[in-house]
Order: C-alpha cells, then structure tokens, then sequence
C-alpha cells in the first residue's frame, strides 16, 4: 500500500520479547511444521504453498473491538484500554505485530473522531496500520445532533432527518479519502417495532434514494459496503434484513456498491456459507464482519462457537478465488466486542481462527471432490471437506507468524510482555468514548 517504513521504536512489543519467546518454543515448533509438511506431501501438498497464502492474507481490524463493551447493558472497562483512536491503533499494531496479518483497522465515526487526519495516518503509518473500509453511524444520536434517529435515518419518513444522515456518510466519506481508506460501510438500525408503523415498499425507496446520494460521492477507486441484519434495533422488520434486499440494493446502485457479510446477522442455522457463494457468483461479496454467534449478534470470538461453519465460509471463499483468478478481492473485516477478555487477547484468537480456516479451506483436494460430486460419492465428497478440516494446521499458521516477524504463541507472548499492565499506567480511563456498547 505504499507505507512509510514501520518505526520499530513506536512499536507495542519490544522486538526482543518476541524473539524470546520464540525461542523457548522454536525447537518444538519446527518439528511439528516438518510433520505437518511430511504429512501433506503425502497428499501432493507442498507447505509452503500454503504459508505464502496465509502470508499473503489480510484481515481489518474494528477500532470498536479495541475497547471492552459488547453488551446492550453495561461495559466493565479494563484497565490500560486505549481512550482514544491513537491509543487504538496503538493496540492494533500489537495485534499485527503479534501475528501478521491484521495491517488495518476500520473506524468507526463519530467515535473515532479526531482533528487531524492527516497526523492520525501518519500514525497509523508510523505503526504499520492502514485504514480499511470506514464506517458511518446514523444508528445512534450524537451530542448535538439537530435531529433524532429514534424513527430511522437513511429511510426515515422526514427528509431533514434523511439529508442529515447523507451528509453524515459523505463526511465519512472524506474522512476516510484523507486516512486512505477505498470503501465505506453502510449498515442503518432502521427499521419498525411494530406491524403497521411504517410501510416496507417507501422505506426501501427512502433508502435507496438516500444511498444513491452518498454513492454519487464515492472517489472513483472507493467500494460502498451495504451490511444487512435480520434485526435489533428494530424487532419487527428492518430495512436492510438479509442478503437478498443487500444484493438487490448493491444492483440497483452500481458497480461500486456490493454486500458485507457480518455473521452474526442472520437467524440461526441459515447457510451462511451459500449465501457467501451466491454473492460471490454474482461479483456482489464486497466485504465480512468475522465474528462468531450462538443466539443473534453476540459478536464473539472468530470461530469460538461454530468453527465448522468459519471453515464452510472460508471453503467457498477459496472457491471464488480460484474461479475469479485474481479479481477476487473482498475486504475482510472483523467485528466483535465483549465484556470477558482482554479485546487484543480476543482478537489474537480470532486471528488464529480465520488464518486457520483458510489455511484449511486451502488445503482441500478440489479435483477430487469434484469428482465425488460428479458420481455422487456422497460420503467421500463429505470427507474431503472433513478431513481438511480435521487437519491441525497450527505449525503452518506459526510459520507464517514467524516468517511476519510475529510470535510462534501470540497470546503467551502478549503476556510476557505485560503490554496492558504498562499500559495502565499511563493511559486514563475514557467513559465518552464511544462504542464498545454494539
Ligand atoms: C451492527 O450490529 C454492526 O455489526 C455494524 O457493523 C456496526 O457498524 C457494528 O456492529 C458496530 O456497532
Ligand atoms: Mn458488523
């Protein structure tokens, strides 16, 4: 992306903490790589096929996942969290550190607010974080806001309440052309608690009215993220409820609009995956919020309730790289929040578990399966995706962290090197922050 050198000195991890720690753990670790190359050369694998495409594999960070919150109820700060979007990418660029494969973050306005943002790219540059997809928020009032969202924002029934919410996004916009950022991420709690309280066919038009709007402002070279959930805030109907409103908005829109997919926003048991591959075959999968889900939008950890699912994902994403031959690029993003972890010890968790399901989706014999799928071998089909997954490519995964700079064991690592204690003893406690409630 052009990036000025990382200033190792800025950085969160003295550079001897990780090599120490590797240490400890280098002779084991390059004994399980070679069992794990031994054991996929079996099956015409070569391994460092694999480490040069987890290498290569970029994931977002959310600038809203740095703090603890997570719950509609009450957020149990932690001591030594960041107060503001400098200390954020400060924490992010621990993440990266650790792990190699997170070089941006995606903010989130107004909590990210700051006054320059020229000084908060050179920042970000400084620590080897970029700025990926940005995101607006009309889904909640802001102090010294003309007009309220209560009743919608995009496809609210008044048009003041509608030209604030553009302008919003086109600030956003701007914002995000000064830091670097190509795309925006729309997702509105607009919607209705109530049959009868607003009219589906208009608040669809409203939207679209409002979204062609912002469209128009995109830089030739931005994306426009539309992100659906099934519901909350609204429990009766929401505006933007699924994929199929998602696509046909990003269709009736244009080229630069395409669908993110956030896991958590779907009912449970759907297909997730098929909906990434019917997006993806449609040149409609803009972008993800990896998270994971037990009940509804509970933002966990990547992976932590349904690892299986995460694989399937990752198994039709690797799919449409393949088949798109290089045109295939979604951003990928995380989005969780929670109250009972450390967020970078979270997030170094949930890294591991994307790196992990795509280093397996890789490694899934694809010749052979399509052969399964053309005699209907029904059980052989199912285990080619069963055995990939059933693999530990954890040496794999180690060794791209390591070949990054990164620790063979993040979160231990993180751990030596009491980064939060430290942390804690210089940074104040912000309560205005913004986000960590979502
Ligand atoms: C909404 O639940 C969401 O998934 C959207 O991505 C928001 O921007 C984010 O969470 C934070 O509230
Ligand atoms: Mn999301």
């Amino acid at each position: 992306m052009g990036f000025v050198a990382i200033d190792r000195a800025m950085l969160g991890i003295p550079p001897e903490v990780i090599a120490k720690d590797n240490d400890r753990l280098m002779e084991a670790h390059l004994a399980d790589y070679a069992a794990l190359a031994a054991r996929l050369a079996r099956e015409n694998i070569d391994i460092e096929d694999i480490v040069a495409k987890v290498m290569a594999l970029e994931v977002g960070l959310p600038s809203w996942g740095m703090v603890s919150g997570g719950t509609r109820f009450a957020r149990f700060p932690l001591p030594g969290e960041p107060a503001d979007v400098y200390e954020k990418i400060e924490d992010c660029s621990v993440v990266h550190q650790l792990t190699g494969l997170t070089p941006r973050v995606s903010l989130h306005f107004p909590w990210d607010k700051t006054d320059d943002y020229v000084a908060l790219r050179q920042f970000g540059e400084a620590h080897g974080i970029g700025f990926d997809a940005i995101n607006s928020n009309t889904f909640q009032d802001q102090a010294g806001q003309k007009r309220s969202y209560k009743f919608g924002s995009l496809s609210h029934s008044q048009a003041q309440t509608r030209q604030q919410a553009i302008e919003h996004n086109l600030q956003c916009i701007d914002i995000g052309h000064q830091l670097g950022s190509k795309a925006i991420t729309v997702w509105i709690g607009d919607g209705s608690n109530f049959p009868g309280q607003s009219e589906f066919t208009d608040t669809l038009e409203r939207y679209l009215d409002s979204l062609r709007a912002i469209y128009r402002h995109l830089p030739h070279d931005w994306r426009l993220f539309i992100e659906h959930k099934m519901y909350e805030p609204a429990f009766y109907s929401t505006v933007i409820q699924d994929w199929g409103t998602s696509i046909l908005c990003a269709q009736t829109l244009g080229e630069k609009a395409q669908c993110l997919v956030d896991l958590g926003h779907h009912a449970p048991n759907v297909n997730i995956e098929m909906i990434v591959a019917r997006l993806a075959q449609f040149g409609k999968l803009g972008g993800f919020h990896f998270n994971d889900s037990k009940y509804g939008d509970d933002d966990l950890d990547s992976g932590s309730i349904n690892p299986f699912q995460l694989f399937l994902v990752f198994n039709e994403l690797v799919s449409a790289e393949i088949r798109g031959k290089g045109g295939f690029r979604p951003s990928y993003m995380m989005d969780q929040s929670h109250n009972v972890t450390d967020p970078i010890e979270s997030l170094l968790n949930s890294a591991r578990a994307i790196a992990g399901s795509y280093a397996k989706a890789l490694i899934v014999d694809r010749l052979a399966l399509k052969g399964y799928q053309a005699d209907n071998d029904v059980i052989m089909a199912h285990n080619c995706l069963r055995l990939a997954f059933e693999t530990d490519v954890r040496p794999a995964l180690a060794m791209a962290r390591v070949r990054h700079g990164g620790a063979i064991d993040p979160i231990a690592c993180y751990r030596a090197s009491s980064y939060r204690a430290l942390k804690a003893e210089v940074r104040h406690y912000n309560p205005n922050l913004g986000g960590g409630i979502v």
